[in-house]
């Protein structure tokens, strides 16, 4: 199996809604391996830094403020394609447009609610996993289960 790695929050929405077991139950079940995992109340340094690429939004300053404004679940994910599939899992941004299936398509409704966060390429990917997390909180570790995941 290729080593890709990208970085998933759940949003202090999913956190508050008791979404964290269900969201995580998707990720494990599909055959990813979590290799990083914290409960974190981000500062707004963090949050402003997180969403860099949306500043001048009109949106950017709420985003910041909400994503700060509570315990968020940050994780690291690998696996085979982990990134554009955890793209596949998690829905459209918009909820109202998520596939039914997907993570916002079952579980949300409206956009300022979409509760996941994940990364959208691998640059991304590297540049969260760096913001969030420090080399050593990171895992390396062999699962059982691999050889039959990967076949
Ligand atoms: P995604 O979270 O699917 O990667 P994004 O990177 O375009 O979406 O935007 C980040 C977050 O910003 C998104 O999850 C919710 C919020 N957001 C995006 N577009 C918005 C809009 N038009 N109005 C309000 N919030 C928005
Ligand atoms: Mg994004």
């Amino acid at each position: 199996a290729e080593l890709e790695r990208t970085f998933i929050a759940i949003k202090p929405d999913g956190v508050q809604r008791g979404l964290i077991s269900e969201i995580i139950s998707r990720f494990e079940r599909k055959g990813f391996k979590l290799v990083a995992i914290k409960i974190t109340v981000p500062s707004k340094d963090i949050a402003q830094k997180h969403y860099h690429d949306l500043k001048t939004r009109p949106f950017f300053d709420g985003l910041c403020d909400f994503l700060s404004s509570g315990p968020v679940i940050a994780m690291v994910w690998e696996g085979e394609g982990v990134i554009k599939y955890g793209r596949k899992l998690i829905g459209a941004t918009d909820p109202q447009k998520s596939e039914p299936g997907t993570i916002r398509g079952d579980l949300a409704v409206a956009i300022g609610g979409n509760i996941i966060h994940g990364s959208d390429g691998p640059e991304t990917a590297k540049d969260e996993i760096n913001l969030w997390f420090k080399p050593e909180e990171l895992v390396n570790y062999t699962s059982n289960a691999e050889k039959w995941i990967y076949g």
